[in-house]
């Protein structure tokens, strides 16, 4: 049901717009209400507004907004795993009566802060610090690549404090904190990517999530929830590039008069695309089962964030290889899936360090 509803929210309200708002960098800021009364944001989560559907319905969720683009996606991830999950897990009482139904309603939105410039794929090496003083907290430091920045109302801020890393909530409007909308994307031009600057930024004491002063792990396990939904909506981006290819390849006539869907290599292209769209919904949908028994390892997530990813963008090149020149148009939707997709390889742990998270798990050794 939340399936279908989504991909008729995605028709409706999405692809209408999608292309253009993408052409201008624009994030579409008025899918936000229509989406708040959808009622999916923040998934897995129960109470305080949020729907308790699990993680098999968040993932499904996830195909059919990335279906649409990547950048619903990344709200999504943002919004559901990244803020809603830790104010939910780590957060006081008083933070989640404040901040959940806002946020599940799309009425507030929030951000996550871990990366920095100079440090990326290893956050253990984050420079931004909190110390304390009478009136609170006191954060130095910038995040970069930060989905939603600065159309944010709270940022879920890592910092050291006292050499741990530990998560704060930070509001818009608090002194000292600002945020900048990153320009000339060619990626993910429909989401917004900011840089987050703290600059002497005095924060309240009760900012400070109770629960997420255990070191990276707090932070960690936000990610493990991103990335599994992350693994779903490549498969979705897959499915439109798929869906768009079996389609031109039927329409398209070239040699003798035949659509090039009768020609014997396009055929192989699709059973191939076809193929590998289905082994990844497979996987994904056993691992997701896994999560919602609590037998989840980190290891399945970055296996099926790795490895449906990599296919998405492979059959997002075929597809648009199959279109031919129109592949580049934005008449059709693949070129831009194909760089939206270059994004979602790098964030939430690259390529690489999915690798290297796993290969650790077979060698027992750290190659990182
Ligand atoms: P390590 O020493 O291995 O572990 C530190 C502590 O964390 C625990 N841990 C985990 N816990 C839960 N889930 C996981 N996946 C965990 N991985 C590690 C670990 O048990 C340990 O706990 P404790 O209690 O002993 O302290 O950590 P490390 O610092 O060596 O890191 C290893 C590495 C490279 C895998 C990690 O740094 C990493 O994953 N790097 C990638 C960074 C990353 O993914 N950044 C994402 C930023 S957010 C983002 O991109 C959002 S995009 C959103 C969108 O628009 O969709
Ligand atoms: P680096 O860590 O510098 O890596 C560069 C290259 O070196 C990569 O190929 C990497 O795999 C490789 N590499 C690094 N270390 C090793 C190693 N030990 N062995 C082998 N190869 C290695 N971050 C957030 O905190 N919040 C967000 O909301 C967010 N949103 C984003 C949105 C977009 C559009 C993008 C592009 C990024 C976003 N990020 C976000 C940041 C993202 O998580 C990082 O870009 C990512 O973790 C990689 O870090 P980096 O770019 O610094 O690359």
């Amino acid at each position: 049901l939340m399936m279908n509803s989504t991909k008729d929210f995605v028709n409706k309200e999405v692809l209408p717009i999608i292309d253009q708002a993408y052409m201008d960098a624009r994030f579409p800021n008025e899918i936000l209400a229509p989406l708040g009364k959808m009622g999916f944001l923040g998934a897995p989560l129960e109470g305080y507004g949020c729907p308790g559907v699990g993680y098999v319905a968040y993932g499904l969720i996830n195909m059919m907004l990335e279906a649409g683009d990547s950048a619903l996606r990344s709200f999504n991830s943002v919004q559901t795993s990244l803020v809603m999950f830790p104010i939910y897990h780590f957060g006081s009482e008083a933070q989640k009566q404040k901040w959940l139904p806002e946020l599940a309603t799309a009425r507030k939105i929030g951000c996550f802060g871990l990366t920095e410039p100079d440090h990326g794929s290893n956050p253990a090496e984050m420079e931004t610090k909190a110390v304390k003083v009478d009136a609170g907290y006191k954060i130095n430091g910038a995040k970069m690549w930060i989905t939603n920045g600065s159309i944010a109302d709270v940022a879920i801020v890592w910092a050291k404090y006292e050499g741990n890393v530990c998560g704060f909530l930070v509001e818009k409007g608090t002194k000292g904190f600002s945020a900048k909308t990153m320009t000339n994307k060619h990626s993910l031009r429909a989401s917004i990517t900011s840089e987050l600057i703290f600059e002497d930024c005095i924060v309240p004491e009760d900012a400070l999530m109770p629960g997420a002063q255990v070191g990276l792990r707090a932070a960690f396990q936000c990610l493990n929830s991103a990335r599994l939904g992350i693994a779903w909506g490549a498969i979705g981006a897959a499915m439109a590039c798929y869906q768009t290819a079996v389609d031109y390849s039927l329409s398209r006539v070239q040699f003798h008069g035949k659509p090039i869907a009768s020609h014997q290599l396009i055929q192989k292209d699709l059973v191939d695309m076809l193929t590998e769209i289905s082994k990844a919904q497979f996987l994904t949908l056993q691992i997701t089962r896994l999560k919602e028994q609590g037998k989840v390892k980190p290891e399945h997530i970055s296996m099926v964030k790795r490895n449906n990813v990599k296919m998405a963008l492979e059959i997002a090149r075929k597809s648009r290889d199959i279109l031919g020149a129109n592949g580049i148009s934005a008449e059709y939707p693949v070129m831009r899936h194909m760089c939206n997709l270059e994004s979602v390889i790098t964030y939430e742990g690259t390529d690489n360090v999915h690798t290297l998270t796993i290969g650790k798990y077979i060698t027992g050794i750290s190659a990182f």
